[in-house]
């Protein structure tokens, strides 16, 4: 086995679902210039952070000084199928989006990208430099995951692996160790656009485009304000994120449930019951989402999302 063989060996031991590795170039022109036009075009809404750090976002290499290779890994997070019926009927409920029915991904896929490094320094037993990203780093992590052979882009902006289908959660290493790499996927969504009707709110488009001021995801957990009366309609009982070009994918109905029972999912976030997040304290909702992506949306958010999920239930009764 050389390096890479080893490493890939290593990854899925330590639990990981889909492994692949590219160089640290550029991303691509064409998806450069598809970046910065989704960014004038307004489609970030209020996540100015996207704007900064544009040229690290495309270029690995200005986020490790001399790195040559992008490891990419891939953590399953589709549910398990003996999902947790909701609640009551008279205990109005609010659905939770699958990603965050489990612990917080980040610190998750971060301890096993560590753990991947120190068997990479050990293996090469030379000094090497390692950066890890998950998520918040400024890295367009899905442009480096098609590169590195994950998977491809879907008509629902998704990272879709042929086997595991749209649920992945991404993480990289960029390393100044230079190690072979591997080809792209050949494949798209040919004629399927059950995705784009799905949606919602019309995030996605039939011309490919994907507006987050749409999307449910973005409303429920990034934008800050009053969500606009005519979309927050749409959002039914979501609480948190959105599934529907998700589960709308014709991958995902093949692809297996999550293998990595460390990863710990959580009956009780499916559904989270309505009047209870109305009525928590700061410190209740720290306690209960400590672990949680949910944290991220913040208390106020989340009895905002409740508020209008309350209504929609009302109003459709
Ligand atoms: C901002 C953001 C969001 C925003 C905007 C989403 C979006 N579609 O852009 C909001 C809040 C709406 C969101 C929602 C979700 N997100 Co999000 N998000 C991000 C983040 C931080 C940046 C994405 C970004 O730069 N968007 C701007 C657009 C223009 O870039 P892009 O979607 O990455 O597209 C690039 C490639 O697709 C490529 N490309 C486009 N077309 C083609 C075609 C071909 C042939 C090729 C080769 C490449 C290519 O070019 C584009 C420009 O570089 C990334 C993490 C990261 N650092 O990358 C996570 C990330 C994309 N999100 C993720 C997830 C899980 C989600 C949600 C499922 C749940 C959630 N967190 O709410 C939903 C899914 C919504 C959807 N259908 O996309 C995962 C996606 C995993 C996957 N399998 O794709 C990521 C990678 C986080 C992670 N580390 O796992 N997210």
């Amino acid at each position: 086995m050389n390096l890479s063989q080893e490493i890939k060996h290593q990854a899925i031991e330590l639990g990981l679902d889909l492994i692949g590795i590219t160089d640290a170039s550029p991303i691509d022109t064409r998806q450069v210039e598809l970046l910065s036009q989704w960014l004038k075009s307004g489609c970030a809404g209020q996540m100015s952070y996207l704007q900064q750090n544009f040229e690290k976002r495309t270029h690995p290499a200005l986020l490790l000084e001399n790195a040559q290779s992008v490891i990419c890994v891939g953590l399953n997070y589709k549910p398990p199928k003996q999902k947790p019926k909701k609640p009551d009927p008279d205990i109005p409920s609010g659905k939770v989006a699958s990603y965050a029915q489990y612990e917080d991904y980040h610190p998750f896929i971060k301890e096993r990208l560590r753990k991947l490094t120190e068997f990479i320094s050990s293996a090469d037993g030379r000094q090497h430099k390692f950066k890890i990203c998950v998520d918040s780093v400024p890295l367009a992590e899905r442009s480096l995951a098609v590169r590195a052979g994950l998977g491809f882009i879907g008509k629902n902006h998704m990272l879709i692996n042929p086997v595991l289908g749209p649920q992945i959660f991404l993480g990289e290493i960029i390393t100044t160790l230079k190690l072979s790499t591997d080809n792209p996927i050949i494949h798209n969504c040919s004629n399927c656009d059950k995705c784009i009707g799905a949606c919602p709110t019309h995030a996605l488009t039939p011309d490919g485009q994907f507006d987050a001021n749409r999307c449910i995801n973005y409303l429920t957990i990034e934008y800050k304000d009053q969500i606009p009366p005519e979309l927050a309609k749409k959002t039914a009982d979501r609480i948190f994120g959105c599934n529907e070009c998700i589960i709308a994918c014709p991958y995902q109905n093949n692809a297996p449930v999550y293998k990595n029972k460390q990863f710990k999912f959580y009956n009780n976030r499916t559904w989270l019951d309505l009047s209870r997040i109305l009525n928590l304290t700061q410190q209740e909702f720290d306690a209960e989402f400590a672990d949680s992506t949910i944290r991220r949306s913040g208390l106020e958010r989340m009895k905002r999302n409740a508020r209008i999920c309350l209504d929609n239930i009302n109003k459709s009764s």
